[in-house]
């Protein structure tokens, strides 16, 4: 059993790594293929709540970094802000992280220091886009939104990840927030929100909107 198991993983494995990930992201002006509709997420705010970082300081705040994600059956992509997984600049402090908006190159890879109950505009902050291994495009605002195709009535997946550095212990994941939903058919719009308690370090609001045509 393990063998046909593993051998079905295997095949999925090549499947996802056959589609490649910018296939999604081209702009609202890219016609939808036969068959499929356009649908645009944009990821519009996050607050944290129920904020414990006490162990670094204030205890109502925090650096962190985060990646956002959408994903049909037929393309994904992801954004990243910070530095997702690691330590950003050398010039940075990482426990205290640099402004929600700072653009200077150094900040562009730093965590961003946040305030509990606060709203941070994705719009805003610095993102970078995975393009492949280890590999990225420029960093820049207003790169908030992820553009994908989709047959009507399929699933859209939406992800959105942030966690908080910590120097004198593991990252501590402060917002994990997944949503998935059937794709309307025809023209649509709808903002949409997902939220996570605090989990001893941190819980979220967070708001999209979901748009097709
Ligand atoms: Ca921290
Ligand atoms: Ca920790």
């Amino acid at each position: 059993m393990r063998g046909n198991n593993s051998g079905r993983w295997t095949g999925l494995m090549a499947a996802l790594l056959a589609c490649p990930l910018l296939a999604a992201t081209g702009g609202p002006a890219q016609a939808a293929a036969a068959g499929t509709t356009t649908v645009r997420v944009g990821f519009v705010t996050y607050q944290p709540i129920g904020v414990d970082d006490c162990g670094e300081g204030d205890c109502d705040s925090m650096a962190v970094y985060g990646q956002l994600f959408a994903g049909t059956s037929l393309a994904s992509a992801a954004r990243e802000f910070g530095k997702w997984g690691g330590i950003g600049q050398p010039t940075c402090n990482p426990t205290v992280g640099s402004g929600w908006t700072d653009l200077a190159p150094a900040d562009l890879a730093c965590m961003k220091g946040v305030e509990e109950d606060f709203h941070y505009p994705f719009k805003d902050v610095p993102m970078r886009t995975p393009v492949g291994s280890g590999q990225y495009t420029g960093w820049s605002t207003a790169a908030n939104e992820i553009v994908l195709a989709a047959k009507a009535g399929s699933q859209i997946k939406v992800q959105v990840r942030v966690e908080d550095y910590d120097v004198l212990s593991a990252n501590d994941p402060v917002c994990t927030v997944t949503q998935t939903i059937a794709v309307p058919a025809g023209k649509s719009s709808g903002t949409h929100q997902m939220h996570q308690a605090s989990n001893g370090d941190g819980g979220c609001e967070v708001t999209y909107t979901l748009t097709t045509y």
